[in-house]
């Protein structure tokens, strides 16, 4: 890939750097995402199953549903695209990965700085004592009860309707504000308030990329677009980056 001399020049001197990524940049491991051709939401709309009055409707239905996308998570590994994005921590000097992901791919990849926007579906949570319980039996498909009390147990994940944790929305905000360069990438940027992000870094001055395998509701407010997959991409750019920063 060709990447434009502007591109090169913004990441040599770069020091704040963020990027927001969706369910594309897990789209190489195998992970379905929400809103292409088979993807996740295809066979249900997300007002069916990712929101909580879809949870207390059918709680054993919509907790088999997180059990099944918790198996398709522990089975993959991360790919090149979350490495690339692993490494980029140690090139610059602040670079803040912010993803609206709940499949904890990056952190399997070695990222540290991970500000989860959505919650993690390795966390789940008493809705009535808020006790936490990490790990869950995959062959539970029934919800779970609260050994403490009773209650109901749900995945520890932002349902449509529901408020992003606020600390970790702050973080992103500013992270965007003050961004040199920002990238958003695998996500079709249709989910709020999250899809602001990268209008907020533009707005405040940053130059701000996209990586996407197809055009986005915001790719025209953008200041360049890389057409592709994420993984093969960010790893040819990091190679790039490295050669440029040394
Ligand atoms: C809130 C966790 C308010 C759970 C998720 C009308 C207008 C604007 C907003 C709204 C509206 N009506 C309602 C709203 C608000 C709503 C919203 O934005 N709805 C949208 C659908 C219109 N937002 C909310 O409800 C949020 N909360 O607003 O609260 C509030 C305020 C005060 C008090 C109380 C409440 C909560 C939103 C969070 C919902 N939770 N997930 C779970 O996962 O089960 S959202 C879900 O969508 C995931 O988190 C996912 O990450 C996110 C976004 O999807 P993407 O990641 O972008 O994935 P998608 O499939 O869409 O796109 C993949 C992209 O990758 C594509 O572009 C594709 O081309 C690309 N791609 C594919 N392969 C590759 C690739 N790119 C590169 N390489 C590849 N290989
Ligand atoms: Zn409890």
């Amino acid at each position: 890939m060709i990447f434009s001399e502007r591109l090169l020049a913004e990441l040599k001197k770069a020091g704040n750097v963020a990027v927001l990524t969706g369910a594309g940049v897990s789209a190489e491991s195998g992970v379905p995402t929400f809103r292409d051709p088979g993807g996740i939401w295809e066979k249900f709309k997300p007002e069916q199953l990712a929101n909580f009055d879809a949870f207390m409707n059918d709680p054993d239905f919509v907790w088999s549903w997180y059990q099944h996308r918790r198996e398709i998570m522990r089975d993959v590994k991360p790919n090149k695209g979350h490495i690339a994005l692993a490494e980029m921590e140690n090139v610059f000097p602040n670079f803040n990965l912010i993803t609206q992901n709940i499949d904890n791919l990056h952190f399997r990849a070695g990222s540290k700085k991970v500000t989860e926007l959505h919650g993690n579906i390795e966390r789940n949570f008493c809705m009535k004592c808020r006790t936490f319980y990490e790990e869950v039996d995959l062959n539970e498909k029934k919800v779970l009860k609260c050994e403490k009390c009773g209650g109901l147990i749900r995945p520890d994940v932002v349902w449509f309707g529901e408020m992003l944790p606020v600390n970790e929305l702050r973080k992103a905000e500013e992270s965007a504000a003050n961004a040199d360069v920002f990238f958003t990438i695998g996500t079709s940027a249709e989910v709020y308030p999250a899809a602001m992000l990268p209008i907020i870094a533009k707005r405040a001055g940053a130059y701000v990329i996209e990586i996407n395998t197809k055009p986005t509701a915001i790719s025209i407010e953008l200041d360049e677009i890389l057409t592709g997959k994420s993984g093969e991409i960010l790893d040819e750019l990091l190679f790039k980056i490295k050669k440029i920063r040394n």
